[in-house]
């Protein structure tokens, strides 16, 4: 669970294509907002694994409550977005 002021949360993520493969060598970039209270964090850097996946990190969710991690990838001609919502506990 987290817990306001976890400074050091991270997220790691997949990009897959459509046959379910891994894609690395995509460009990530990452927003980390509260959308209902009109404001996010610092930067959130994206760092590639060798694994394939990417992690995300720092995210400082310093307030309980509705967090969303927007995510967009790029790779090649092909991109795509997602969010990730989620509450912090209190
Ligand atoms: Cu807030």
């Amino acid at each position: 669970m987290l817990v306001p002021g976890e400074a050091l949360a991270e997220e790691i993520v997949e990009v897959l294509d459509a046959g379910g493969n891994k894609v690395t060598g995509a460009t990530l970039t990452a927003v980390a907002t509260m959308p209902t209270m009109n404001h996010g964090t610092s930067e959130v850097l994206v760092t590639p694994n060798a694994d394939g996946t990417y992690t995300l990190q720092p995210l400082y969710f310093f307030m309980a409550g509705f967090w969303q991690t927007a995510i967009h990838a790029v790779s090649g001609t092909q991109e795509d977005s997602t969010n990730f919502d989620f509450c912090v506990a209190g």
